[in-house]
């Protein structure tokens, strides 16, 4: 059986790669940071077949103990300040996670397990400004946020230590992935659960930033198959994983009013609040590499994810059967 540790288990990725690992057989080891109140919500319903352990990448030491301890085959770095807004507020905090994380992570698996397979969550964020569309593998990255800037110190703080050391480690660079258990914040999870509450009664209107931005939207459960196949292969390499299909804000909120029969522009406010102090203006990636070597493709469209976001959040503000792992208010009945 083979030993997987997961960091940032209990976020959106973490969980479904776990319940991904499981079916796979994998003993699932799953660090989380301490927290003052419970931050399990997505990983409640596996919380008999993981092995939760706590450790934080701010403390070195945490992680070599928890490599000594585990001796994983497989590690699947995915924690990480993860809210590009937040990373302007807190610029040094996103670097120390979400960089440095990386290197403290590298130097446990490097110090006690060096054959441990090691996957790096890198980010489309690291494109940034556009320069090349769409963007593979080779473009040139030009990071627009604290959070872009350490994603690509990440990155190539990975690659380097594949090269120094001949560690197995690959880095994915993940376009946005969206499911009903998306943080809130982030816009798909803001816009599906805002229309549900909008045809519940329960609100007027939707505030949101910038409605030009467009994305290459994937479906989450897809996107964690992708890190396991990366780990598979002969030799370590990275991939960009994404749809090839771009949408803009304002496109989406159109499909998501749709599924409740009702006009996004009677009820989307655009609310300066929400604008950014540098934008990403388009992505759009080409996973011809993740297709053909790893022999990845997305099963979800876009337009589906988004009917079974709006449906997701409909059934969880009703109290009705919510599909497991979803994170929000309580249902209102
Ligand atoms: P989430 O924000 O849902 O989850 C982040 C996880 O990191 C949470 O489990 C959080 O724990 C944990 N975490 C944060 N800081 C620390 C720390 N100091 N020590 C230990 N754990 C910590 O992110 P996603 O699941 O959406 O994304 C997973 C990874 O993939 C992230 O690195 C993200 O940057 C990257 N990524 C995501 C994409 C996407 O579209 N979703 C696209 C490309 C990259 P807690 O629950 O305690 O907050
Ligand atoms: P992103 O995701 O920044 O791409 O990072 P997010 O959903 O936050 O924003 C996507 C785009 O929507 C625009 N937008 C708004 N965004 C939010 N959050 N709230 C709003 O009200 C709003 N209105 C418009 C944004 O300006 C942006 O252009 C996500 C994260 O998961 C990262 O961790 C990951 O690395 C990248 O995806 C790939």
């Amino acid at each position: 059986m083979k030993t997987a540790l997961i960091t940032g288990i209990t976020g959106q990725d973490g969980s479904y790669l776990a319940e991904f690992l499981l079916e796979k057989g994998y003993r699932v080891v799953g660090m989380q940071r301490r927290t003052s109140t419970e931050t399990v919500g997505r990983i409640a319903h596996l919380m008999d077949k993981i092995e939760l352990v706590q450790g934080d990448l701010l403390d070195q030491l945490s992680l070599i103990d928890l490599i000594q301890r585990y001796q994983p085959d497989e590690v699947y770095n995915l924690a990480a300040q993860s809210f590009v807004p937040t990373s302007w507020q807190q610029p040094v905090l996103t670097g120390e996670f979400t960089a440095l994380g990386v290197t403290r992570m590298l130097e446990a698996i490097r110090l006690v397990k060096p054959d441990a397979r090691f996957y790096q969550a890198s980010s489309s964020e690291m494109f940034g400004k556009v320069r090349e569309v769409p963007q593979r593998e080779t473009t040139p990255f030009y990071p627009r946020s604290p959070y872009g800037v350490s994603k690509v110190y990440g990155h190539w703080i990975t690659v380097n230590y594949r090269e120094s050391y001949n560690l197995f480690a690959c880095s994915g660079i993940l376009f946005n992935h969206e499911s009903p258990r998306r943080g809130l914040e982030f816009v798909t999870r803001k816009v599906t659960h805002g229309v549900a509450r909008i045809k519940l009664g329960l609100a007027k209107e939707l505030r949101l930033g910038n409605l030009d931005a467009q994305r290459d939207w994937g479906y989450a459960p897809d996107y964690v198959r992708a890190m396991w196949l990366m780990l598979q292969q002969d030799e370590p390499d990275d991939f960009v994983v994404a749809t090839g299909k771009t949408h803009t804000v304002r496109r989406l909120c159109e499909l998501a009013f749709d599924v409740v029969g009702l006009n996004w522009e009677d009820y989307v406010v655009v609310d300066p609040k929400f604008l950014r102090p540098a934008e990403v203006d388009l992505l759009v990636g080409d996973a011809t590499r993740a297709r053909t070597i790893l022999g990845w493709e997305p099963t979800v469209s876009f337009e589906e994810m988004v009917e079974i976001m709006v449906d997701a959040d409909l059934r969880m503000l009703r109290g009705d059967s919510a599909p497991a792992g979803m994170i929000g208010p309580m249902p209102v009945r």
